[in-house]
C-alpha cells in the first residue's frame, strides 16, 4: 500500500493551485542551462565545475537528495531529468579534462602560429656603420680586400711586430686594457694587429682594409672614448712608394667628402711607419673660409699615415728589401663628429633613440 504524506500534496496542491512550476523542474531546469553556457577555461575552471556541480556537495548532488521528496506520481518523470542532468555534467566535466590534459602536453600557452605578428618598427643604421660602410665601399672600388681579425690580442700582433719599442709609452697598463700580464693578453688598441696577422699568412701584393673596435684606457670625455673604431690600410708590393700613399688618399678623400676636396700633408711620428705623415681635408663646412669646426684653420686632420718600417715587413716575414708599402689609419668617430657636426663623442654610445635615428645611409 502507498502511504501519502498530507503535508506534501499540501505543498503540490497548492502550487498547482496557484499555477507555479515545482521547484524541482525550476531547479533542474536552472543548472541545466548554467551548465550548457559552460565553457572551457583551463584546468583550474573545470575542477571548480565539478566542485559546484557533481561534488559530494555539489548542487546536481543536492537535487539527488531531495528526490524523497518528489510526489511518487512525478518520481519517474524527475526521476529521468535528474540523471540526465548529472550524465550530461559528468560528460562536459569529462571533456573539460581532456581538454586540460592536452593543454598541458602541449605546454599550457596556445601559441597560434598564424597569427599576423607585431610590426616591428624599422630602426636606422648606427652612424658609426654609415661611415665605416662608406669608407669600405670606397677602398673595395679600387681593389682593396676588408679583413677581420680577433680584438683580444697578444703583445706581439699589438705591439712588437709593429716595432714598439719595449718602454713605449702605450705598453703601459695607463694606456692599454691588459687581460694577463707575463704573456701579455690585451684588449687590441689599434686594428694594426689583424695587419700584421695578414701579412704573416701571406705574401705580397697585399691590398687590404681593416675596420673594427679598438680599445684605450683612456679617460671617458666629450672628445675621447676607451671604445672606438678604426679602418686602416695596407698596400705591399713591389715598388710601392709615398706617391702610391698620396695619390691614394687623395682618391679617397674626394671620393668621402667631395671632388672639390684639398688634401695637405704634414709630417708625423708612428713607430711602425717611417716616413710619417698625417693627412688635412679642407674644411667641407666652410670651404676653407674658417667655421668653428675647423676651428678657422680652413682644415680638418682625417687621418695618419706612412710607408710601412721595414722592420715590421722582416718581422712579419715579408722581405723589405723586395717589397715596400704604405699604411693608414683612421679613426672612424672622429670622423663621423667632423662630417654630422657631432660635439660629444659619448653620444655614440648611449643608444638614445633620438639621436641615433638623425642619421641616414645610401648603403
Ligand atoms: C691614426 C694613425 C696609422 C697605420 C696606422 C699601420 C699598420 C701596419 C704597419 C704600418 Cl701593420 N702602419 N697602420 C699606419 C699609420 C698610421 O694610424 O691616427 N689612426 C687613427
Amino acid at each position: 500500500m502507498y502511504f501519502r504524506i498530507p503535508q506534501r500534496n499540501l505543498l503540490y496542491s497548492l502550487l498547482k493551485l496557484l499555477n507555479r512550476p515545482i521547484p524541482m523542474k525550476d531547479k533542474i531546469d536552472k543548472i541545466l542551462k548554467d551548465i550548457e553556457s559552460y565553457k572551457f577555461d583551463g584546468k583550474e575552471a573545470a575542477e571548480q565545475f565539478r566542485l559546484k556541480y557533481l561534488s559530494k556537495k555539489g548542487q546536481i548532488t543536492d537535487l539527488f537528495s531531495q528526490f524523497r521528496h518528489v510526489a511518487p506520481e512525478e518520481r519517474k518523470t524527475f526521476g529521468k531529468l535528474l540523471n540526465d542532468l548529472k550524465n550530461k555534467a559528468q560528460s562536459i566535466f569529462d571533456e573539460a579534462n581532456k581538454q586540460a590534459s592536452a593543454q598541458e602536453e602541449k605546454g599550457s600557452t596556445d601559441i597560434d602560429l598564424t597569427r599576423p605578428s607585431l610590426s616591428a618598427p624599422l630602426g636606422s643604421r648606427h652612424p658609426v656603420s654609415i661611415v665605416r660602410n662608406k669608407m669600405t665601399d670606397i677602398f673595395s672600388r679600387i681593389g682593396f680586400t676588408v679583413e677581420e681579425g680577433p680584438e683580444i690580442e697578444n703583445d706581439w700582433h699589438n705591439f712588437t711586430a709593429l716595432n714598439f719599442p719595449e718602454e713605449h709609452p702605450a705598453r703601459d697598463m695607463q694606456d692599454t686594457f691588459f687581460i694577463e700580464k707575463d704573456p701579455d693578453i690585451l684588449l687590441r688598441t689599434h686594428t694594426s694587429s689583424v695587419q700584421v696577422r695578414v701579412m704573416e699568412n701571406s705574401q705580397p701584393p697585399i691590398r687590404s682594409i681593416f675596420p673594427g673596435r679598438v680599445f684605450r684606457n683612456e679617460a671617458i670625455s666629450a672628445r675621447s672614448h676607451c671604445i672606438f673604431h678604426q679602418v686602416e690600410g695596407l698596400y705591399i708590393d713591389k715598388d710601392v712608394s709615398f706617391a702610391d700613399l698620396k695619390q691614394t688618399l687623395y682618391y679617397f678623400a674626394r671620393e668621402f667628402l667631395g671632388q672639390d676636396t684639398r688634401v695637405r700633408f704634414r709630417p708625423s711620428y708612428f713607430p711602425f711607419t717611417e716616413p710619417s705623415a698625417e693627412m688635412d681635408v679642407s674644411c667641407q663646412i666652410c670651404h676653407g673660409k674658417g667655421c668653428n669646426v675647423c676651428k678657422y684653420t680652413g682644415w680638418l686632420e682625417i687621418l695618419g699615415c706612412g710607408m710601412v718600417h721595414p722592420n715590421v715587413l722582416d718581422f712579419c716575414k715579408i722581405n723589405s728589401k723586395k717589397y715596400t708599402g704604405y699604411a693608414f689609419g683612421i679613426g672612424i668617430e672622429r670622423t663621423a663628429m667632423m662630417m654630422y657636426q657631432v660635439k660629444d663623442i659619448r653620444l655614440y654610445y648611449e643608444n638614445d633613440i633620438r639621436f641615433l635615428k638623425q642619421f641616414t645611409s645610401a648603403i
